[in-house]
């Protein structure tokens, strides 16, 4: 708009030159109104002037990437762990088959723009030979030492076309120096190296872990750090910006980068979402998720997720990757609420993303290609009177999506818009059925409940037959600029519902001994090879993070099944697996060593691996 004004002020020059050049009366009137329509018009793109914060160019170039991946891979991979405790010896990671272009080819066929690869996961190896550490590919067997997955990754997706950026976590349970301002120094020499040898990059991601127990070069203790003056952050910002100007900062700290986690990683955001955050203080869940309608600064949410149940490859999963249905469902509750999805897919051990991750995220590309093929508004008439939208169609036509977009260069704007179709001569209001949480944004006025809608805003209604669709902006902080309104039909996909393939023990019964001790008796001596967990999924009281747990088969002698930690249950609150080797039980017993808050462990399912 600013360019087309630009424009505009041209015109209205050249016609007044022209003006003053003609002596014709006639031309002379004729000249004067357009002269003052232009003016008008001028008038009227300066009134399209930022309502509130705006985006970066940074920022808005990010908005337009919409889906991009993360790629998991480290010694976890060859440790069957989410996080390594940094004593893991880098002898391990020697895979047979590492393909860089493989990853880049499927991420791209899976619609993703660019790739994010964790450089540096929790454990602290390093996955490209840093100058500052031996924990490296540099000590590891693969290419005798001399490989580099940073820059065999950054040239394949160069090669591709796609964008590159990396993760680096501040939490290291590898580094001596953790909780020292050693360390800062020794992260920030890291996170140099990054920004200067590998070409340009469209992200940092640095992880919100931060402290607890960990190596530390054979300390064995635990470490808590202050993360809001800890890193130093305003620095290594200063730095970021000065090596790497369009990189884009995510952080969910109380340094405002340029991006928000969204507070969960299951992989949505709030119907409601802001792009707004206050620059300064803590950001707690709510703000994370809905951003914050009033803020200062323009943050907006990624939305993190995995194809898998977990964040690194393990074999278990293999039958658990995300359903074309779920990842649907992702797609609607991220890129359709003003939100980019940052999907991950692990590496195997071999060094590839496995073959089910792959067709799967090529099947979603096709799928969300097949649903937005058709714009069913381009072939109606559709007409804008004040703050309502009548998209007329020319016979009863089918449809189940509507899509509606802001011109966030100005600023969102919107804070609640109302759907309804014209169904027999009546008007029908639709919701959005993806809404179940929330309560105080449910406004229970019949269609009147959709709230925001910033980038882009994907409403999914049951499928209608409609003659015409009144889309009306029922609020908004200033005018809206609404710039695109379309409408689809969708195909319908069946919900499936993947499998473990393992059998599972059904008849047990579970009580308490003590507050942190649960006993899960079975109905008959068994062969147990595995035992899980599912935390609460509502709150973290009660959430086991450290465990024990032993079989008996006649509660006398215990035999320890397995002691650790559930690595990552906090954020990422799925199924927990213990694997054991084959023992005779007819008694479980669980100790909660540690809960993530409050003094009793909690559960929302268990179940017991047997053998058949
Ligand atoms: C989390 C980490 O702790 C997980 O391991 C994973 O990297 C995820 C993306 O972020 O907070």
């Amino acid at each position: 708009m600013i360019k087309c004004r630009d424009n505009i002020l041209i015109i209205v020059i050249f016609f007044v030159t022209l003006q003053e050049n003609f002596n014709y009366h006639f031309m002379k009137r004729l000249i004067s109104t357009i002269t003052l329509c232009i003016t008008a018009l001028v008038l009227f793109a300066q009134h399209e002037k930022p309502c509130g914060p705006v985006p970066s160019e940074n920022q808005l170039r990010w908005q337009d990437m919409e889906m991009y991946a993360f790629i998991h891979y480290s010694l976890n991979t060859y440790t069957d762990q989410e996080w390594g405790y940094g004593n893991e010896d880098p002898k391990l990671f020697n895979p047979s088959d590492l393909d860089c272009r493989q990853w880049a080819r499927v991420c791209k066929q899976a619609g993703m723009k660019g790739i994010i690869f964790t450089a540096k996961h929790h454990c602290g190896f390093c996955m490209w030979p840093s100058k500052y550490t031996e924990y490296s590919v540099k000590n590891s067997p693969w290419k005798n030492g001399q490989g580099d997955v940073v820059r065999e990754l950054a040239e394949a997706c160069r090669e591709e076309g796609l964008e590159y950026a990396v993760y680096l976590s501040p939490w290291d349970r590898n580094h001596p120096d953790y909780g020292r301002p050693e360390y800062v120094t020794y992260f920030r020499n890291q996170l140099r190296e990054l920004l200067t040898n590998y070409g340009e990059m469209f992200e940092v991601w640095f992880d919100g872990a931060n402290g607890g127990d960990g190596w530390y070069g054979g300390a064995n203790e635990v470490r808590k750090i202050d993360r809001t003056t800890y890193y130093e952050w305003p620095e290594t910002y200063r730095m970021i910006r000065e090596l790497q100007p369009k990189c884009l900062i995510w952080n969910d700290g109380s340094d405002r980068g340029d991006l928000r986690w969204v507070g969960t990683e299951a992989g949505n955001i709030g119907e409601t979402n802001w792009s707004l955050l206050n620059d300064k203080g803590d950001v707690p869940y709510e703000q994370l998720h809905y951003g914050v309608e009033n803020g200062n600064v323009w943050c907006p949410g990624e939305t993190n997720t995995s194809i898998r149940p977990g964040w690194f490859y393990h074999e278990t999963e293999n039958e658990n990757v995300k359903s074309l249905s779920k990842l649907m469902d992702t797609y609607y509750k991220s890129v359709g609420r003003n939100s980019c999805l940052l999907l991950n897919f692990p590496i195997a051990p071999n060094g590839r993303i496995h073959p089910t991750d792959s067709l799967r995220g090529i099947a979603f590309k096709n799928m969300i290609d097949e649903v937005f093929k058709t714009d069913l508004a381009k072939k109606a008439k559709i007409k804008k009177q004040g703050k309502e939208t009548f998209i007329t169609f020319r016979k009863p036509t089918t449809f189940n999506r509507f899509v509606v977009e802001e011109d966030i260069r100005y600023g969102q704007r919107v804070k609640k818009f109302s759907l309804e179709a014209e169904v027999d001569g009546k008007l029908v209001p639709l919701d959005d059925e993806l809404v179940t949480s929330h309560p105080s944004m449910q406004g229970g006025d019949g269609g009147g409940s959709l709230t925001t809608i910033g980038h882009r805003r994907i409403i999914c209604f049951p499928t209608v037959n409609a003659t015409k669709l009144r889309f009306t902006v029922l609020d908004a902080k200033c005018d809206p600029v609404i710039k695109r309104t379309s409408v689809y039909l969708a195909p319908e996909i069946t919900k499936d519902t993947p499998d473990s393939g393992e059998k599972h023990a059904s008849d047990y019964y579970i009580f308490f001994g003590a507050d942190k001790m649960m006993f899960v008796t079975l109905n008959d001596e068994s062969t147990v090879t595995a035992f899980r967990y599912l935390p609460p999924q509502d709150s973290r009281e009660g959430l086991v993070t450290h465990y024990r747990i032993s079989g008996s088969t006649d509660w006398n002698t215990w035999e320890t099944l397995g002691e650790g930690e559930f690595s990552n249950i906090v954020n990422n609150p799925i199924w927990q697996t213990v694997r054991c080797k084959p023992t005779r039980a007819k008694i479980i017993r669980v100790e909660g060593l540690r809960l993530a808050q409050g003094h009793r462990m909690g559960y929302s399912d268990i179940e017991v691996v047997t053998e058949k």
